[in-house]
């Protein structure tokens, strides 16, 4: 393809990288083609294209850029600090489009050169940088500060592999490598003359110098060089424009040349190979990490770089260690970057000599925590071995932390030693570890869950000992998702049909949305609104129909079940339902059911087992039930390849019911359930994370609840859950269960589905078999309300109108207000022949 023939008039240079008008940027955008890529009008291919494209709308980002830096370097400025070990932003183009008030005008200067905006913006890879949920809040996050005007950094790792693509292949997950950089990222900017460096391994010496000080000295084994890469994050419609900050390892070159000059070419490569690799791929999670030498590097790697511009920053800017705290509050993404705790009391003491006592205080005012998850193999623990061996001196810090800590218990509980084993950061069973969740505990002034019943239950358990000392450090912050992509960017039509009733002010208020209510009365509004959810039910069949070959009735309720695959989020449940269905169709072939299409999509991750043979399982019985004439259009169910942020976006708006049916007490919080209510989706769902407080918003008579509580749950575990009991009660269960054991769903293969049956029937650590009859009941009631349209539709606009409090928005200000004590930072634009920067 190629842009229309027709040169655009001369360049002006003046207003080129700024100016907004068509004619200025249909020649930037052949100004950037040209002279950055390298390319002619007729030779170009669709990617250099979408990449003169993105150099033009970063152009237009650079100014607000570069003075946001400027301001948010001044020492009075207090900064958000966000450490995370993951992202998931989603491709930017389209977004920064929005945010900078461009999109209608780009896509008519792209037009008018002959091009089409959505292909080009097909074009952009987006950066997997996460696994999930935690890396998509994370961009949630970056996306709210920016536009409520929070001068902030993100810091986190530019991994060159991001999650894997997914394929299925004959019904399987395939993992394909991720390769997100091949084609270029126009987005980001290498600053190597930010380069810090990072010790790793060797051992430490203490001495004491002439003043009698005592000081220790870390002699490292490795030393390897961070490169930090710069990626605009830019608020909507405001100027501020706040940083992403990735960070690649590299060998650093001296240590390259000293092995060089010693005549070991091949040794100096291997060097930097090894160097390299710290920041090579992304760990996938729900496999045990404990043990992974390369992920705690890797985790180390980022802060320490995070930790050393901000000293370097803050200190150039004449500012003082004493302050750091009150120019920098940083947040704690998980424990995975906990150990920015130990390493800021490393800078401070042994680099800059600041006394432990002063060094503890500012640390601890610095570092804030938010924990993700309470489930128990995900609760970070690293062995005393491996810390020892890679980072000798803050295994030391860790202890002089803990022993300083448990000297503070047993003065608050004198011959408690049991309380002291309780709260102790170091494990002794099943090895010498150090409990990462209890070191972000202790070194920061703030502790929060991310729904209300997950803050709870922290404090009842994982956290408990430490909720017990301290109650005052502990909160709640409910997650919450940004409006800019889950809404505006990914359904257009139902964002224009709401913009043209209520004004546009919901974008940045979310609340404003409640004015929607009374037009769930107006059957001309109601009309309008399945007019927008019928067109984009239509846009993802046709995506699914492209993707999968499977062709869906757009009548039939879409049921919709899309996050990782996991035992505890229950995606089993769903096929039992679905088993069951189909079971009822056989039994009575003209029964009148409520036409239904299944749509899963998620990753599991590479190494469970059991994860992947559910995906096995959704396409095992797609196979049979899609092909069965006897079912034809009335029961459909579609596996979506990779599950990703461009793949999700028209997932959400075409949804009728969302899924969010995990094991009470096990979603933290769950952010798809809210993105989901936010598009007009109804929920089915448990009493878990954030489900309960999005129940009570939307009203308890437009949410589908099933299932027992958490304290039910702990009552049947108490009492010797026997999981088959269940199946011996429901003939309905029974039968489903009995499907997957004789190989109807497997071509005859009894062992397929084994280890899911087995685990189902002996186990059943989730409780699918004590939830199974409440769910199908409560499916029941979806099905007759589905029928109901007039009624369906207003509970749909009352869900919408309703979820204003999980804007990502009033996350963001929870944070500030509770958390951070930051303030927003408008910032002024000076033409750029003035700016300082
Ligand atoms: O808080 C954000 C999300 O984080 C997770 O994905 C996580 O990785 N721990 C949780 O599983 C989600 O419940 C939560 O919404």
């Amino acid at each position: 393809m190629t842009a229309s023939s027709q040169i655009p008039p001369a360049i002006q240079i003046e207003d080129d990288r700024t100016g907004v008008t068509i004619p200025t940027l249909r020649r930037a955008l052949a100004d950037n083609l040209y002279y950055v890529l390298g390319k002619p009008p007729d030779g170009a291919t669709l990617n250099d294209y979408y990449l003169a494209l993105a150099y033009t709308v970063r152009d237009r980002l650079m100014q607000r850029w570069m003075a946001s830096t400027h301001t948010h370097r001044l020492p009075t400025i207090k900064q958000v600090i966000y450490l995370s070990a993951e992202y998931l932003p989603g491709p930017h183009l389209g977004n920064n489009l929005m945010n900078l008030g461009l999109y209608e005008t780009v896509q008519q200067a792209v037009a008018e050169s002959g091009l089409d905006l959505a292909t080009l913006l097909a074009c952009e890879e987006e950066p997997g940088l996460g696994n999930g949920g935690l890396g998509r809040l994370a961009a949630c996050f970056m996306d709210s500060l920016a536009t409520l005007e929070i001068p902030a950094i993100g810091y986190g790792i530019r991994y060159e592999f991001g999650i894997f693509d997914q394929e299925i292949r004959e019904g399987w997950q395939a993992e394909i490598t991720d390769k997100w950089l091949q084609s270029g990222n126009p987005w980001e900017i290498a600053r190597p003359e930010d380069a810090v460096f990072v010790k790793l391994g060797g051992h430490t010496e203490a001495s004491t110098d002439e003043t009698g000080c005592y000081q220790v000295r870390w002699i490292p084994h490795q030393t390897v060089k961070g490169i930090p890469y710069d990626t605009p994050i830019p608020g909507y419609r405001v100027n501020t424009v706040n940083t992403l900050r990735l960070w690649k390892a590299e060998a650093p070159e001296s240590f390259d040349l000293s092995v060089f000059n010693h005549g070991d070419y091949y040794g100096a490569v291997d060097q930097k190979v090894i160097s390299e690799n710290l920041t090579k791929v992304l760990y996938p999670n729900d496999e045990p990490i404990q043990g992974k030498q390369l992920r705690l590097k890797q985790q180390y790697f980022f802060v320490s770089c995070a930790l050393q511009d901000l000293i370097r920053t803050h200190l150039a800017q004449g500012g003082r260690l004493e302050r750091f705290h009150e120019k920098f509050a940083v947040q704690l993404n998980d424990t995975h970057p906990a150990i920015a705790i130990p390493e800021l009391m490393r800078l401070l003491v042994d680099d800059h000599h600041v006394p432990w006592d002063l060094a503890w205080t500012i640390t601890q005012q610095t570092f804030a925590y938010t924990n993700h998850t309470l489930l128990p193999e995900a609760l970070e623990v690293w062995s005393l071995d491996l810390l020892g061996q890679l980072l000798p001196r803050h295994l030391e810090i860790i202890m002089e932390i803990n022993r300083r800590f448990l000297e503070d218990v047993r003065l608050k509980f004198p011959d408690n030693g049991e309380k002291m084993g309780q709260l102790s950061l170091i494990a002794d069973q099943p090895f010498r570890s150090v409990r990462m969740a209890y070191l972000a505990s202790v070194g920061s002034h703030a502790i929060n869950g991310v729904a209300a019943l997950h803050s709870q239950l922290l404090q009842k358990t994982v956290l408990r000992g430490f909720y017990d000392l301290w109650p005052e450090k502990f909160l709640n912050i409910t997650n919450g998702v940004t409006p800019r992509r889950w809404m505006l960017l990914s359904n257009p039509r139902l964002a224009q049909l709401i913009t043209r009733r209520i004004g546009d002010r919901w974008i940045i208020h979310l609340q404003d949305l409640r004015d929607l209510e009374p037009l769930a009365e107006d059957p001309e509004f109601r009309a309008a609104w399945r007019s927008v959810k019928q067109a984009n039910k239509q846009a993802l069949a046709q995506r699914i129909l492209e993707r999968t070959g499977i062709q869906v009735n757009v009548e039939s309720l879409f049921d919709v079940q899309v996050k990782r695959i996991h035992e505890y989020k229950r995606q089993h449940l769903n096929v039992l339902h679905i088993i069951t269905l189909y079971n009822r169709l056989k039994q009575n072939p003209s029964l009148d059911l409520v036409p239904r299409t299944f749509i899963f999509a998620g990753k599991a991750a590479p190494g469970y087992v059991q994860a992947k043979l559910i995906i096995r399982l959704i396409t095992a019985v797609g196979e049979v039930i899609n092909r069965d004439p006897a079912v034809g259009d009335r029961l459909k169910v579609v596996f979506l390849p990779d599950y990703n942020v461009t793949n999700g976006q028209p997932i959400y708006p075409a949804a009728d019911l969302s899924e969010q049916i995990s094991t009470a007490g096990k979603e933290a919080s769950g952010t798809g359930n809210m993105k989901f209510a936010l598009n007009g989706a109804l929920t089915i769902g448990t009493l878990d994370g954030a489900n309960i407080e999005i129940r009570e918003a939307v009203g308890s008579e437009n949410f589908f609840h099933f299932g027992h509580k958490v304290e039910e749950l702990s009552q049947l575990r108490s009492q010797g859950y026997d999981p088959r009991r269940y199946c011996d009660h429901s003939p309905e269960l029974n039968r489903a269960i009995h499907r997957l054991e004789s190989g109807f769903f497997a071509q005859g293969n009894r062992d397929l589905f084994r280890p899911l049956v087995q685990s189902l029937l002996n186990d059943d650590p989730y409780f699918l078999m004590a939830d199974y009859l409440s769910y199908l009941n409560c499916q029941e009631q979806v099905s007759q309300a589905f029928l109901n349209e007039a009624t369906w539709i207003r509970r749909s606009i009352l869900n919408t109108a309703r979820m204003g409090e999980f804007s990502s928005d009033r996350s963001i200000r929870e944070y500030a207000h509770q958390v951070w004590q930051v303030q927003s930072v408008p910032i002024n634009l000076q033409p750029y022949s003035q700016s300082e920067a």
